[in-house]
């Protein structure tokens, strides 16, 4: 056997030194089989306001990572390799604990997440905390939501607010899995939980909130492009995770209007009253 295991493990290396190649040239097989040069394939398309600084986030951190990967398991080759057994017959010494090594290898990557937490806080602010505004009269007010979105096993229910504006109310318009947005504008949405935890993932927006039970959230987020996304429940919520899928569309004004008021007399004509029951707060 002899070195066999050292080159075993500097295959890792090298495999993680062929992954980054691919992903960045893309190359295939990370481009879906073809070995052609489009767009980059690496992430899924992005078509919203925000995504460009998530994903820069995201890169960041994987060669940050990728990097102290690969050395390290360079490092692991090469100890392997001078220190193999059959070619040293001497047993090893072992001796306890270098200060230095702890204190250095303790602020090293305390000082990594340290960066990493104050280099995102913009991202983060603008995702999580600084809601839209919108004006109400003179006073300018956390801008209201659209729609509510509400995860439970194995669908998202939706409940748009009708002429008032307000959810909850008895004109609000109601859906399945069927989310539909006015394109470049700032949308806010309500989400919640009927049951378990769910992950409201919008994969083509860079949006992902964890749907709690008992928890009221707001995301907002704003699309550039028209067309059609997916919607994706990217928590393991039971044995129907794999299809609570929804889709988005995203669509001018116009479109919405039209599709909002098409649905709304389609909710009419077939009498459609919500329960009181589970959807209530
Ligand atoms: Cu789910």
């Amino acid at each position: 056997m002899g070195r066999f295991w050292s080159l075993l493990f500097l295959t890792v290396p090298i495999l993680g030194v062929l992954t980054f190649v691919c992903a960045i040239g893309n190359i295939w097989p990370l481009n879906g089989g073809t070995l052609a040069f489009p767009a980059d394939q690496w992430l899924p398309d992005d078509v919203s306001e925000n995504g460009g600084v998530i994903d820069n986030l995201f890169m960041f951190i994987l060669y940050l990572t990728g990097v102290i990967f690969i050395g390290t398991s360079i490092a692991l080759f090469l100890f392997m390799w001078k220190f193999d057994a059959e070619k040293n017959a001497e047993p090893v010494k072992f001796t306890h604990g270098s200060h230095t090594l702890e204190i250095v290898w303790s602020i090293l990557p305390a000082a990594a997440l340290l960066f990493i937490a104050i280099y995102q806080m913009n991202a983060w602010v603008d995702a999580k905390m600084k809601r839209p505004t919108e004006m109400i009269g003179r006073s300018e007010v956390p801008k209201r939501p659209l729609v509510e979105v509400t995860g439970r096993q194995f669908e998202w229910r939706l409940r748009y607010a009708g002429a008032d504006g307000q959810i909850g109310t008895p004109d609000d318009l109601h859906a399945v899995n069927d989310l539909h947005i006015p394109v470049n504008q700032e949308v806010v949405i309500t989400l919640k939980s009927q049951d378990v935890l769910h992950s409201f993932f919008l994969p083509n927006l860079r949006v992902k909130q964890d749907a709690v039970p008992g928890m009221k959230q707001f995301v907002w987020f704003q699309a550039n492009e028209v067309g059609a996304f997916d919607i994706v429940c990217a928590e393991l919520c039971g044995w129907g995770h794999y299809k609570m899928r929804g889709r988005l569309t995203v669509e001018s004004q116009e479109d919405f209007d039209k599709w909002f008021a098409e649905q709304m007399s389609e909710q009419e004509r077939t009498e459609f009253t919500p329960s009181s029951g589970d959807d209530d707060e």
